[in-house]
């Protein structure tokens, strides 16, 4: 099946967060490409996932990384393909370095940052899913399944407590 969703992320060590948005993108049977680069190491390389992420009409990117994170911001400047920044953890700072390197990015360009960490990463699969249920119905429906799911989780918890107490 052709790829419709990329994710991106800075270094190798990205990797165990970054897979909570590939988990969600299987779970919903949406095809993804995993690669690393980096804006600032690779940046010929991060221009070429671009250009064939164009070329290969991918839908969204994902982009994660860690310190000064500008990897999400680099890919948008390059394309119109929504992108999705992740945050991530991997320095002293704690992911606000990450957080606001996404956050901030001057008007024109937009990166839609989620929560730092795996959290964020979750939320970017689940975004991604929701950009393109617009126009496929059949995965508007398992996104809107899940959420019945979680309904029903949420509420299996509380009556566990309820009758504890
Ligand atoms: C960023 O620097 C990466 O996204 C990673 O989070 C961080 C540290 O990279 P490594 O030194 O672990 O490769 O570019």
């Amino acid at each position: 099946m052709k790829p419709r969703v990329l994710i991106i992320m800075g270094s190798d060590t990205d990797l165990p967060v970054m897979e909570e948005a590939a988990k969600v993108l299987r779970r919903f049977d949406i095809p993804c490409i995993m690669t690393v680069a980096s804006a600032h190491r690779t940046p010929e390389r991060t221009l070429k996932l671009i250009k064939n992420a164009e070329k290969s009409r991918i839908q969204v990117i994902i982009a994660g990384a860690g310190m000064a994170a500008h990897l999400p911001g680099v890919v948008a400047s390059h394309t119109i393909i929504p992108v999705i920044g992740v945050p991530l953890d991997a320095s002293p700072l704690g992911g606000m370095d990450a957080l606001l390197s996404m956050v901030q990015m001057p008007p024109g360009i937009p990166v839609a940052t989620v929560a730092v960490g795996k959290a964020g990463a979750k939320n970017a699969g689940l975004l991604a899913a929701q950009i393109m249920a617009g126009n496929d119905p059949a995965l508007a429906r398992k996104i809107l399944d899940y959420r019945k799911e979680m309904t029903t989780e949420v509420e299996e918890k509380a009556a566990k407590i309820e009758r504890k107490n």
